[in-house]
C-alpha cells in the first residue's frame, strides 16, 4: 500500500449511500481547505477524466440496458484506473489535496457486498488497476438508506438508486463492514444531520488526519 509520506500530498475519499450528502460536503471541505491556503482538487467517480465521463452514462443511464455485475465492476474499475493515472496520483505527486467523491470502496460495496461478486476477487481488482493506491482518509457518511433514497428526487433517480432497498441495504451494511475492518483509515460521520454541523465535523477530522500526517498548508504549497 502507498502511504500519503512516501508520495507527498493527502488523499481522502468520500463513500456512504445514496443521497448522503458526499457532493455537498466534498465542496463545502475543499473551500474551507483552499481557504486555509492548500492546494485542493476534487474530483467524482465515475468521472474525473474525459474518458471517465465518457463511461459514466453507460453505467448511470438507461440507454445501456441491463449490465451484468461483472461488467459495472469493470466498467467502474475502467474509470477508476484512467483517474488514478491521468489525476490523482500526479496530483499528490505534486503535494496537493485530493478529494474524491467515491473510491474503489463502492465498488466494494456496490459490486461486491451489493451485488455478490467475491469480495477477494474485487479487493485484488481494486489493488491492480490502481496499483495499490489507498485513501489515507475515508469519510462514511452515514444515512439510512430510506433517508438517503427519499432525498433524491424520482426523476434524478440514476440506474443504480432504482436497485431494491434489499440492495441498498446490502451495500450499507457492506460500508460498516468495511469501516470496522480498518479503523485507521476510516471515519464515520453522522448525515443525517444538518448541513452545517456535517460540514463541521468533516474539517475537524480531515485537520486532524493532516495533522497527524504532518502536512501543513504553506508546505503544500511550496511542495
Ligand atoms: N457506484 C457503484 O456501483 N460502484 C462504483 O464503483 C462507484 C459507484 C464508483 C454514482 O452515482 C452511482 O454509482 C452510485 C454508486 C454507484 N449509485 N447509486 N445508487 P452518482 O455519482 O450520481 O451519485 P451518488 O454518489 O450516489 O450520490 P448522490 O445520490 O447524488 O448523493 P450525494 O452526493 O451523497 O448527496 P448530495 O447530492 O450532496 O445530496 C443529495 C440531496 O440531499 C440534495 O438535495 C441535497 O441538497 C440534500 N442534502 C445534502 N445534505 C443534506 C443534509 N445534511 N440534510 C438534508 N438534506 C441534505
Amino acid at each position: 500500500m502507498e502511504t500519503a509520506g512516501k508520495r507527498g500530498g493527502f488523499f481522502v475519499s468520500f463513500e456512504g449511500p445514496e443521497g448522503s450528502g458526499k457532493s455537498t460536503q466534498i465542496h463545502r471541505l475543499a473551500a474551507s481547505l483552499a481557504e486555509q491556503g492548500h492546494a485542493v482538487w476534487t474530483t467524482r467517480e465515475p468521472g474525473g477524466t474525459r474518458a471517465g465521463e465518457m463511461i459514466r452514462p453507460i453505467l448511470l443511464g438507461p440507454q445501456a440496458g441491463p449490465l451484468s455485475a461483472w461488467s459495472e465492476a469493470l466498467l467502474f474499475t475502467a474509470a477508476r484506473a484512467q483517474l488514478v493515472d491521468e489525476v490523482i496520483r500526479p496530483r499528490l505527486q505534486r503535494g496537493e489535496l485530493v478529494l474524491c467523491d467515491r473510491y474503489s470502496d463502492s465498488t466494494l460495496a456496490y459490486q461486491g457486498y451489493g451485488r455478490g461478486i467475491e469480495l477477494e476477487t474485487m479487493r485484488r481488482l481494486q489493488a491492480d488497476a490502481t496499483a495499490g493506491l489507498t485513501p489515507d482518509l475515508t469519510l462514511l457518511l452515514d444515512l439510512p438508506v430510506e433517508a438517503g433514497l427519499a432525498r433524491i428526487p424520482r426523476q434524478a433517480k440514476d440506474r443504480l438508486d432504482r436497485e431494491t432497498i434489499a440492495f441498498h441495504q446490502r451495500v450499507y451494511a457492506g460500508y460498516h463492514e468495511m469501516a470496522a475492518r480498518e479503523p485507521h483509515r476510516w471515519r464515520q460521520v453522522d448525515a443525517s444531520r444538518d448541513a452545517d454541523v456535517v460540514a463541521s465535523r468533516i474539517l475537524e477530522l480531515v485537520l486532524e488526519a493532516l495533522r497527524t500526517a504532518g502536512i501543513r498548508p504553506a508546505e503544500r504549497r511550496s511542495a
